[in-house]
């Protein structure tokens, strides 16, 4: 059970009364968790995030697992298990592994690029499938994509990486047509050092609300000195009404537009957190709130700056909040590192 008040509701006239127990969104777990899982809530289980630099393959498993190429700072692995509020049961379609609940849709994407391809193409292609994927299966509402970029912050032919793949995102938006800007998922965009785009994505039959941050513009007004087009997604995505999980997405020492504190690890966390708490304060939540419900994924570009990035955050959190460190690079070179989260409501 997470320690936010249940009285917190955004919108509290809209789901007056039943406010569903909090059952868990998420689960964090090592390798072998995962199995055991399976006897006490795999029933639930919608599918998995697996930091795993290792090559390894896992066993298969019933729900997919996206597993992405990044070293963790807890063993050699470590999974994120998103879970579904009630019995869960795979679909493939178009290729694409996903599972459901009936009420909201995970699924994992993985595009090889061709040799010598641009990201940009890879990025439209993959994009395009996911979009049409949910909307074919019922789930039109794309609610949390998680993105994993080779190269992130390389600049092959004059254009950074992360760049190419904003423009191939928006394009495949601006093609598709149904999602409003300010319907855009929660999203994280983080560098790998092996080839191959991957994507997983959580999307609902119900419609969405989306988060805005008073400390920070809307990515997808960035201007273009981002790039030529701006990132295409929301600061934070409100899952099943006002029910919850809340999806943050990756939170960085950004004010308005501009990145602060370049350079200074302890001053990009204390932005990045302070940027957190803007985004909670309307829905009368804050960081300090949060209990054993909340899992943030903390991306640090250098593993050097791993003690102090634990030291700071435990000074800051409740020790019951579940922290999640993984090495990878961040969209902008600028960025130490960045947060994304997931709180049961
Ligand atoms: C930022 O606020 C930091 O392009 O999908 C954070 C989360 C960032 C998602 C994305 C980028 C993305 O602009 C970078």
């Amino acid at each position: 059970m997470s320690e936010i008040p249940t009285d917190r509701l955004r919108d509290p006239l809209s789901h007056p009364v039943s406010r569903r127990s909090a059952a868990a969104a998420w689960r964090l777990a090592d390798g072998q968790d995962i199995r055991r899982l399976d006897g006490a809530s795999g029933e639930r289980i919608l599918g998995v995030l697996r930091y795993a630099a290792g090559s390894d393959m896992p066993a298969p498993t019933p729900w997919p697992v996206c597993t992405i190429p990044l070293k963790t700072f807890h063993g050699d692995e470590a999974s994120v298990v998103l879970l579904g509020r009630g019995p869960t049961e795979s679909i493939a379609h178009r290729d694409v592994a996903c599972r459901s609940d009936g009420e909201t849709l995970f699924g994992v994407l993985v595009d090889a690029a061709a040799a010598g391809e641009q990201i940009e193409t890879a990025t439209y292609r993959i994009y395009r499938t996911l979009l049409r994927t949910t909307a074919e299966l019922g789930f039109p509402h794309v609610c949390r994509i998680w993105n994993y970029v080779p190269d992130i912050n390389a600049e092959p032919n004059g254009l950074e990486v992360y760049q190419a793949f904003s423009i191939g995102r928006r394009a495949a938006l601006d093609d598709w047509g149904r999602i409003r800007d300010a319907a855009l998922p929660a999203a994280c965009a983080i560098g790998t050092r092996r080839p191959g785009l991957r994507v997983a994505f959580l999307a609902s039959r119900l419609a969405v609300s989306t988060l805005s941050n008073i400390r920070q513009q809307e990515a997808y007004r960035y201007p273009p000195e981002y790039g030529p087009r701006s990132p295409a997604f929301s600061r934070a995505v409100l899952m099943n009404g006002s029910n919850g999980p809340l999806h943050i997405s990756g939170t960085a020492s950004i004010q308005g537009h501009r990145t602060v504190y370049e350079g200074d690890l302890c001053g990009q966390l204390g932005e990045t957190l302070r940027n957190l708490d803007a985004l909670l304060r309307p829905e009368g939540l804050s960081m300090r709130d949060a209990g054993p419900g909340t899992l943030l994924t903390v991306y640090l570009r250098a593993s050097e700056h791993l003690p102090e990035a634990e030291s700071l955050l435990a000074a800051a959190l409740k020790p019951s909040v579940k922290r999640l460190f993984v090495q990878g690079e961040i969209c902008r070179r600028s960025l130490l590192t960045e947060i994304e989260g997931i709180m049961t409501l």
